[in-house]
């Protein structure tokens, strides 16, 4: 077991919907800690370069659009092999395809809208972390 960061976002649909403090309360439940968050309003060029990966995908407009129709809460995750257990607590990117349990089927609306994004590798976590939050903003985690 190693002790790992990953990247969180509470899309759109979870701010509008007021429930910020029910994800992260699922988050630390799960044994993650909270060392950086903060609530921004993505810009359009923000959201295609964080999104860049899926630039040529059908819903990369759908998506960009929507990562910037409201507000998000970005996060910085700490644990145990915090990148692969959070992705399990998101569950699956479909939110009716998602296990029992898991945010994604407790409180995603649609594939697009699905209300939490993970990053998906340990080198990407970095990159996102990097992209979204200044060393000055991260804490050590409580030991
Ligand atoms: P994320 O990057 O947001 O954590 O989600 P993920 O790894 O589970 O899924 P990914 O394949 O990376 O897709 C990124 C986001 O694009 C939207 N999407 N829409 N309409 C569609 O078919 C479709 N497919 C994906 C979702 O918001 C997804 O989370
Ligand atoms: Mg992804």
């Amino acid at each position: 077991m190693i002790m790992e960061r990953t990247f969180s976002i509470i899309k759109p649909d979870g701010v509008k919907r007021n429930i910020i403090g029910k994800i992260l309360a699922k988050i630390e439940e799960s044994g993650l800690r909270v060392v950086a968050t903060k609530t921004m309003h993505m810009s359009r060029r923000e959201a295609e370069q964080f999104y860049a990966v899926h630039s040529a995908r059908p819903f990369f407009g759908e998506l960009c659009e929507y990562m910037t129709s409201g507000p998000v809460v970005v996060s910085v995750l700490e644990g145990k092999n915090a990148v692969a257990s959070y992705r399990e607590l998101m569950g699956a990117t479909d939110p009716s395809k998602a296990s029992k349990g898991t945010i994604r089927a407790e409180f995603g609306l649609s594939i697009g809208e699905n209300t939490m994004h993970g990053s998906d590798t340990l080198e990407n976590a970095a990159i996102e972390v990097a992209y979204f939050f200044s060393g000055t903003e991260l804490v050590n985690s409580a030991k």
